[in-house]
């Protein structure tokens, strides 16, 4: 079992976080479940429960069966846009203002982190709010997710799909270069809020700690970065922040 968070932040830790000057930051679902958004795998349960992942976040997924998977993403965009950011979301919008540079990288589609107001996000794998033309070769450009009627690109008419990274598809080049570049040279990361088992995201703490970098995990379950990050705090999300900005704000 993991050992709880009990309140106490290390002192070491705030010590070295005080004098960091380069932060980089990756979350996950875990982040937005205090705000009552499932988590990936929590959003496979009811109704979706007997469909895998890949079953309906997948290029193949949304060839065979395009009204399955626009169903999927218009129930969770329903739950995301009726959502408020947590004390997690607003802590990390704070944090980012006492640090030189602060980056935010999130698997999330879901813009809670902008909503608390973090400015420096970086979107990993999307966002659920817009959709793009499937057709790569068609200059349409992102619009706002669509209703059923209007699931084809006004440009080419191929259909439209939600504007996420599947499974089996590469991560946008820019975002992914920004994510590398914060997790090599950053001096602290933090994992929260994710499963550290869907790469390439999974692999930039590895990265962050081959560089020397502290890694901080906040989840409250073991993940199979648990081992390897330099401290594991294992509690809610919007727990551990809100407690880690007062501790630095004394
Ligand atoms: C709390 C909490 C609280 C609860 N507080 N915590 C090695 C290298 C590279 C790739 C691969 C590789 N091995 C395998 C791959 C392929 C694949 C992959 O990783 N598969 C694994 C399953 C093994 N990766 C890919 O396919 C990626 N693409 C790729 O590699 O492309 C290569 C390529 C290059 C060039 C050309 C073509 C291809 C793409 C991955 C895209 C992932 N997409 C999804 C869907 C996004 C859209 C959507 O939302 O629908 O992203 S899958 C899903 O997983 C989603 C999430 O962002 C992502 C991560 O999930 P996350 O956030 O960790 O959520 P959960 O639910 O798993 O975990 C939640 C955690 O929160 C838990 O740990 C809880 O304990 C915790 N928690 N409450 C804090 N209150």
């Amino acid at each position: 079992m993991p050992e709880a968070f009990n309140g106490q932040l290390a002192p070491e830790l705030l010590r070295y976080l005080r004098s960091a000057q380069r932060v980089a930051v990756l979350t996950g679902a875990g982040v937005s479940a205090e705000s009552g958004v499932p988590t990936f795998r929590d959003a496979m349960t009811g109704l979706w429960s007997h469909y895998r992942p890949e079953d309906l976040a997948s290029p193949e997924a949304f060839a065979q069966n395009p009204a399955l998977v626009w169903d999927w993403y218009a129930w969770r965009r329903g739950l995301t846009e009726a959502a408020a950011p947590n004390p997690g979301h607003y802590a990390l919008a704070a944090l980012e203002q006492r640090f030189p540079t602060f980056t935010l990288l999130t698997q999330n589609v879901d813009s809670l982190h902008q909503r608390a107001g973090s400015q420096n996000v970086v979107e990993l794998h999307g966002n659920i709010s817009l959709a793009r033309c499937s057709n790569p070769a068609c200059p349409a450009s992102r619009t706002p997710a669509p209703i059923e009627a209007e699931r084809s690109c006004t440009i080419c008419s191929a259909p439209l799909r939600p504007n996420v990274v599947w499974f089996g598809e590469a991560l946008p080049k820019d975002a992914l270069s920004m994510a590398i570049q914060a997790a090599e040279t950053c001096d602290i990361l933090f994992s929260i809020g994710t499963s550290s088992m869907v790469y390439p995201a999974a692999q930039l703490p590895d990265l962050a700690l081959s560089r020397g970098a502290v890694v901080v995990e906040i989840n409250p379950d073991q993940t199979p970065l648990t081992a390897e990050a330099t401290y594991a705090l294992h509690a809610p999300s919007g727990v551990v922040l809100p407690a880690l900005l007062a501790a630095l704000q004394v």
